[in-house]
């Protein structure tokens, strides 16, 4: 049996386990941990007991450690694991690119793919009629804009030349929320591409698609026509 951590996760169209499942390529960790990809939809197994009792949320990703401890929260998973792994610090090397870097991570998730999220849950009902209890076609195109003009700001921020949000030679957390989040917006009933709207965003986004950890972190394709095949 193995003795590896075990990661809850769902596949890469799922833009939460997959900000984590980036972060463990760009880290080169992914091997480290036994990960169980869950169906989500229509089974519903991350909202069954046996998943609520490690995250009374109901949600992925949760990292279940050796001994007893579940950890959730996409950011909090990955600063505990870029501060337990040597290489890279991905959330940033010094205080103040800690504090940029969550900035950033923040501004992109809250604004931008929480918001897309709630579209996709509420104005399509993402996860069908067992899971979704909720229908607002009204909220859903609120937060459809909300991520738009969140989007704009920042496709104007990465107008300046840079290649990543922080500035730097290479991504950071921040910068892989934000590619999540755009591979969300192009997912089939989302039908926002933030990548065919912004320039900057698409640039980003044509970044992303030539590195290896995303090639990994996208090997089931992640919902998209335009990945498919990616692992081969
Ligand atoms: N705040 C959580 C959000 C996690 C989340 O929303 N996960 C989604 C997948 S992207 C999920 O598990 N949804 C299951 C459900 O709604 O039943 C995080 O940052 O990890």
């Amino acid at each position: 049996m193995s003795t590896k951590a075990r990661l809850y996760t769902s596949p890469s169209a799922f833009p939460n386990p997959q900000r984590l499942r980036l972060f463990l390529h760009e880290k080169g960790i992914a091997e480290a941990y036994d990960e169980v990809i869950y169906d989500m939809a229509p089974g519903g197994e991350q909202r069954g007991w046996r998943h609520l009792k490690m995250n009374p949320w109901g949600e992925t990703p949760t990292l279940e450690l050796a001994d007893g401890t579940y950890l959730s929260e996409s950011a909090a998973i990955v600063r505990y694991l870029d501060a337990l792994h040597e290489g890279r610090r991905i959330t940033g090397a010094t205080p103040l690119e800690q504090g940029l870097d969550a900035m950033w991570d923040d501004r992109v998730w809250v604004q931008i793919l929480y918001r897309l999220t709630t579209q996709f849950h509420v104005l399509h009902q993402g996860l069908g009629p067992k899971l979704e209890l909720t229908h607002n076609p009204q909220w859903g195109e609120h937060c459809r804009k909300e991520a738009l003009s969140h989007a704009a700001l920042v496709d104007r921020h990465l107008a300046d030349g840079r290649d990543w949000l922080l500035g730097g030679g290479e991504p950071t957390f921040a910068d892989i929320t934000l590619c999540t989040a755009i591979a969300f917006s192009k997912f089939g009933p989302v039908a926002t591409p933030l990548d065919e709207r912004f320039e900057q965003l698409d640039r980003f986004w044509q970044r992303w698609k030539a590195r290896d950890s995303f090639r990994k972190a996208y090997a089931d394709g992640g919902g998209l026509e335009e990945l498919a095949g990616l692992a081969g």
